[in-house]
């Protein structure tokens, strides 16, 4: 057995876990921050044999828009004896960020 982490976009989840439901995936979803936007996104956990990860990651990418998203520059970057103007800059975000782990035991009590 695997366990596939996938983040998303919010806007994307429950498309995602409608479809991943109807082909028979389990699926929980965890609400999480990204660290550079500090913006909400979704991730998706998902416990599968190995033989189902590719049928299950074509799902994810089908579904999964890349968005284009603005922030500003991090003031944390800047010395404090600087003088900082915050500008914004845009960066791509997606459509998914997939991570496939191994797993030790899987138990249901
Ligand atoms: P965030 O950390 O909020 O990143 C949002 C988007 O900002 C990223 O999109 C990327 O395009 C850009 N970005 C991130 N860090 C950057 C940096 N140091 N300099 C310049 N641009 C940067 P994605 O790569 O599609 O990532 C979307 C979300 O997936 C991330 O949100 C984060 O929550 C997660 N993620 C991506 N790679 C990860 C990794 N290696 N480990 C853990 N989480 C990851």
């Amino acid at each position: 057995m695997k366990l596939v982490m996938a983040i998303i976009h919010d806007e994307d989840a429950f498309h995602i876990m409608d479809h991943l439901n109807a082909k028979g995936f389990s699926v929980t979803k965890l609400a999480s921050t990204g660290g550079f936007l500090r913006a909400g996104n979704t991730t998706l956990i998902c416990g599968v044999s190995e033989e189902r990860i590719p049928e299950l990651v074509e799902v994810i990418e089908k579904k999964c828009k890349s968005r284009k998203q603005i922030t500003s520059v991090n003031a944390m970057n800047v010395n404090a004896n600087e003088s900082f103007a915050p500008y914004p800059v845009e960066v791509t975000v997606g459509g998914a960020t997939i991570f496939v782990l191994g797993v030790e035991e899987f138990r249901k009590v």
